[in-house]
């Protein structure tokens, strides 16, 4: 790996905000592209992270540390992952679903609709389905963007969609799910319509489920 990218993903294993904000900005300054910032350095990095965290070697605050870190970096990373002033292509109410407080992935997919021109209503981690309900009547969103990371919550996604069809808005909003321990053969099972593996993925599926 190229030494600004491999600085890079070292501080933010190390859980260094600060050098590894610095570090995306060097690189972005040595001529890299963000996605290879961002894939070659930065999701290397926190699969490495969830590596040493399996093994023991890292707890929950060392992960946190790092996690800090990827925001800092995803940070000085975004303007160059957003699009120029273009005209939304539809709105998605986006969140991590209840009882699970990993936003990383989310606030990425989020990042690459946003560059792809969609309007994203952001409702952070942890949110209910009470919550996407009422974000999606208020909005009358097109697309709602469902992220779990943990296999204890994913069961929420389907109780997020099973609210969304008692307040009888299920028809009018197309339902996308992600996160680490999904797969589309889960997606299915709960009635959702499309599941994609990663930020990139994320925005052709987002596309074609609204049609543009
Ligand atoms: Co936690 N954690 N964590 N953690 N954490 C995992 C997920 C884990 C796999 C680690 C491990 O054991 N190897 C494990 C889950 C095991 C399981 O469920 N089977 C785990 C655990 C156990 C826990 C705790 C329970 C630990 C504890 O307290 N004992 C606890 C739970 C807290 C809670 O949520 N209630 C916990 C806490 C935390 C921190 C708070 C310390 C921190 C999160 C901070 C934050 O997010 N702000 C944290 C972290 C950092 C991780 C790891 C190391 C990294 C996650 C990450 O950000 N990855 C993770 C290990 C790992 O993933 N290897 C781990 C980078 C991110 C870009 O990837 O989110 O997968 P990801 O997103 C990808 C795709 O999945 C996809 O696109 C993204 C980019 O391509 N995607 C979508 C995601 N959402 C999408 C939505 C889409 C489409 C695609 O459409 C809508």
């Amino acid at each position: 790996m190229e030494e600004s990218l491999q600085n890079l993903y070292t501080y933010i294993v190390d859980g260094n905000q600060k050098m590894a904000a610095a570090m995306v900005q060097q690189a972005l300054d040595s001529g890299f592209d963000p996605s290879t910032i961002l894939n070659q350095s930065m999701l290397t990095a926190m699969a490495e992270v969830g590596r040493l965290f399996e093994e023991g070697e890292y707890f929950v605050p060392e992960m946190l540390l790092s996690a800090r870190a990827m925001q800092a970096g995803l940070a000085v990373l975004k303007p160059h992952l957003a699009a120029a002033d273009v005209k939304p292509r539809g709105t998605v109410v986006a969140g991590t679903v209840q009882g699970d407080l990993h936003d990383i992935g989310k606030n990425l997919v989020c990042m690459m609709l946003e560059g792809a021109a969609f309007e994203i209503l952001d409702l952070g981690a942890d949110v209910t389905p009470a919550k996407f309900v009422e974000a999606v009547r208020d909005s009358g969103a097109d697309l709602v963007a469902m992220s779990a990371l943990l296999t204890t919550t994913m069961g929420n996604m389907r109780a997020t969609i099973d609210a969304l069809k008692a307040a009888g808005l299920r028809e009018q909003v197309k339902v996308m799910v992600g996160g680490a321990p999904l797969s589309q053969t889960y997606a299915d099972q709960i009635g959702a319509d499309g599941y994609a593996p990663d930020a990139s993925r994320a925005v052709a599926l987002a596309c074609a489920l609204i049609g543009v």
